[in-house]
């Protein structure tokens, strides 16, 4: 009887460090985020798409919202879209921006008619209807990517023009 005791207490320490163990390794999200090769914890991007330009060889708009429900603020440094050379991010009235930030618990709209992402040199095989890959990369190196929807410079981008607040 006496020997069980004696067993029975180390049996509860190591049954304690164990789970103590196991909460540790599911407290750590980090690790496998970073195995993984994309993400950002507490950023969330959504209705990411590009937009064609109605004349082949003019530059194009990607547009997405980027929702931060981190407790920090988020700074894109660029955007990548797969099959363009080259973008740039846009305030409304197409000036260059260096970054786009959000502030914590915001969100940003890259929309039509507000700031963008401009894009150009548009590989000839995106067409509208199709899907390409947009890759948000941040100033602190994390990346995200999303996948694009890819529609013509059509009616919905004609209703942007226009509720767009430019003369
Ligand atoms: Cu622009």
């Amino acid at each position: 009887m006496t020997t069980a005791r004696h067993f029975a207490l180390p049996l509860l320490a190591l049954l304690a460090t164990a789970a103590l163990g196991g909460c540790k390794a599911a407290d750590k999200p980090e690790a496998a985020a970073s195995s993984a090769p994309e993400g950002k914890p507490g950023v969330v991007i959504t209705g990411a798409r590009l937009v064609l330009p109605a004349v082949t060889g003019n530059p194009g708009a990607a547009y997405f919202v980027l929702d931060n429900q981190s407790k920090g603020a988020v700074t894109i440094a660029s955007v990548a879209v797969t099959g363009v050379g080259k973008t740039e991010i846009h305030a409304a009235d197409m000036k260059v921006l260096d970054a786009g930030k959000a502030e914590a618990m915001t969100h940003l709209d890259f929309t039509q008619g507000g700031p963008h992402v401009m894009v150009f040199d548009i590989a000839p095989d995106l067409k509208a209807g199709g899907e390409t890959e947009l890759t948000v990369i941040f100033t602190d190196g994390d990346k995200v990517s999303v996948p694009a929807k890819i529609e013509a410079m059509g009616a919905s981008a004609m209703d942007g023009m226009s509720a767009a607040p430019k003369p």
